[in-house]
This record gives C-alpha cells, sequence and structure tokens, in this order.
C-alpha cells in the first residue's frame, strides 16, 4: 500500500498534528494531497478530544511549494477555475474549522503552500523559511485565497507589492509583515508549536471555538454589528459549564478543569 500523502499522528489525545508528506515534489499541492487533506480536517471536526491542529511539511526543505506545477500545466479554463474553487474549499473549511489551526513553516512556503497558511490561525515559521506568492511569475496569480487574504494581514500595499513582483521573502522579512506570528530556529520549530497547541488545548474549547468564530465572523464589521455578535457569542459562553468551573478556579486559587461543556 503507497504512504499517505497527510500524515495524521496524535498528540497527548487532544492535538491532531498532520504532515503533508510529498517531499519529493516539494510537497506540492495535487489533487491526491488535497483529498487527503480535507478528509484530514473533516475528520478532525467532528473528533471532540481534538482541540488544537498543527500542519507542517515532510522533509526539511518544504511546508509547501505551491500547487502542482505539473498538475495544473495542462488545465483549461474550466479546470483551471474548478481547481481554485476546489482549493478555496479546503481553505475555507481550515479557516472556518472551530478549532485553532497553526501552521509550523518548515522551509519553502509558496504559493498554495503561503495560501494554505493565511487560513490558518497562527503562523510559526523556521528561521530558513522562504514565502510568497509567485504565482504571476507563471503567468496566473494566487487563487487559493492569497488575494483575499495576504491584504487583510499585511495591508493592500504591501501585498500587491508581493503579489505582482512574485517576489520570496525570509522569515524575518514575513515576521516583520505580520506574516508570521514568529520565527524560531529549526530545530525548535515542532518544539514551538507543540508547547502553544499545549496551550491552547488546555483552556475551554467552548470559550476558544466562539473566540474563533467570533474573531473571524465579525472582523469585516463595523465596531456596531461586531458588538453583537461578540455579546452574543459571549452570552452563549456564559452559559457553559467551562465558564463557572473557570471563574470558581480562580476564586479558589486552582487550576481551572474544563470539560468542554
Ligand atoms: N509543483 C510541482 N512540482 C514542484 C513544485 C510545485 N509547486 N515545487 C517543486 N516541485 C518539484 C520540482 O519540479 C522537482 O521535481 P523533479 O525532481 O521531478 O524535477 C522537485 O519538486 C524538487 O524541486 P527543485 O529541484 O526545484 O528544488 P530546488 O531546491 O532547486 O528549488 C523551489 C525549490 C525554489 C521551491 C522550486 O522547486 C520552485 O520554485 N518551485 C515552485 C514554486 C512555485 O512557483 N510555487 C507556486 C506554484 S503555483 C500555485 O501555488 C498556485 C496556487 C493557486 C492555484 C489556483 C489555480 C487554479
Amino acid at each position: 500500500m503507497s504512504e499517505s500523502l497527510v500524515l495524521r499522528e496524535t498528540i497527548e489525545d487532544s492535538i491532531a498534528l498532520l504532515t503533508i508528506n510529498r517531499p519529493e515534489a516539494m510537497n506540492a499541492l495535487n489533487a491526491d494531497v488535497m483529498n487527503e487533506l480535507y478528509e484530514n480536517f473533516k475528520k478532525i471536526k467532528d473528533e471532540d478530544s481534538i482541540k488544537c491542529v498543527i500542519i507542517t511539511g515532510a522533509g526539511d526543505k518544504a511546508f509547501v511549494g505551491g500547487a502542482d506545477i505539473k498538475a495544473m500545466k495542462d488545465m483549461d479554463a474550466s479546470e483551471g477555475k474548478k481547481f481554485s474553487l476546489y482549493g478555496h474549499e479546503i481553505m475555507n473549511f481550515i479557516e472556518d474549522l472551530k478549532k485553532p489551526v497553526i501552521a509550523a513553516i518548515n522551509g519553502y512556503a509558496l504559493g498554495g503552500g503561503t495560501e494554505l497558511a493565511l487560513a490558518t490561525d497562527i503562523r510559526i515559521a523556521s528561521e530558513d523559511a522562504q514565502m510568497g506568492l509567485p504565482e504571476i511569475t507563471l503567468g496566473i496569480f494566487p487563487g487559493f485565497g492569497g488575494c483575499l487574504r495576504m491584504p487583510k494581514l499585511i495591508g493592500m500595499a504591501k501585498a500587491k507589492e508581493l503579489i505582482y513582483t512574485g517576489d520570496i521573502i525570509g522569515a524575518e522579512e514575513a515576521k516583520e509583515l505580520n506574516l508570521v506570528n514568529k520565527v524560531v530556529g529549526k530545530d525548535e520549530l515542532m518544539e514551538t508549536a507543540t508547547k502553544m497547541a499545549k496551550k491552547i488545548a488546555s483552556k475551554s474549547m467552548v470559550a476558544m471555538s466562539l473566540a474563533k468564530e467570533t474573531i473571524n465572523s465579525a472582523y469585516e464589521e463595523t465596531i456596531e454589528s461586531g458588538t453583537v455578535i461578540e455579546s452574543s457569542a459571549l452570552g452563549v459562553c456564559f452559559s457553559s459549564e467551562d465558564k463557572t468551573e473557570g471563574m470558581k478556579a480562580f476564586m479558589e486559587k486552582r487550576k481551572p478543569e474544563f470539560k468542554d461543556k
């Protein structure tokens, strides 16, 4: 049996580690890799025990080198559009997943690789990471959400510069632009991502998922309508057992024991 294109491990019962496993092709996203990635995320959505996801790339060269250029080269207009829509569907699913997702960027994250990272909640890069949206050099432009998410994250002017020039930037510049949250040594990448995931997994998933949903859905809103979204979600949160436990634990000067309900 051939090896999976997306490897799944579970850390301490509560963290799913997904590794895109196509190192001979810089972990490029072809339809098979995308199908497996999507299947994994769909399963994780329904696994109550999983509270946080880390995604990374196999090998020591690439997170994801982009969508598969060999697969795209013969696509016609309708196939190109379909491929783009499929990429969007997966990226949107990751963005909407009610569990935080951390990208551990271990090398090249180009084109679809940067777009995948943009759909996650938190990006941690190793010092040798290289990021960018070089699609323009191939005669196309970002089609897995890069034109949509990059301007929101780093601002319109810099996003346009990266998309129009196709420039690839190093980890430190990505950090300066706010494209990544943290830059760490290559050997510390997984340890840093896991430490953060464990911290996230120790919290109430009721509060966590409502926080993610609130941030995502209120992002485009005015303060006025965002107020309604935030306070309504908090109303739901205040009815949880975890809210009672969290505040009781504070009063009793002990660590809370959340049950995610
Ligand atoms: N697709 C397919 N194969 C790839 C890709 C890719 N994106 N990236 C690398 N590979 C393959 C190479 O072809 C090579 O295969 P082979 O050994 O069979 O020749 C193997 O991986 C190793 O790569 P290199 O020999 O090139 O390794 P280097 O260390 O010399 O270079 C780079 C590494 C710089 C990452 C280089 O491989 C590179 O430039 N790759 C392409 C990067 C790129 O342009 N990415 C963007 C792709 S387009 C995209 O992502 C669009 C997303 C939205 C699509 C919506 C469309 C509808």
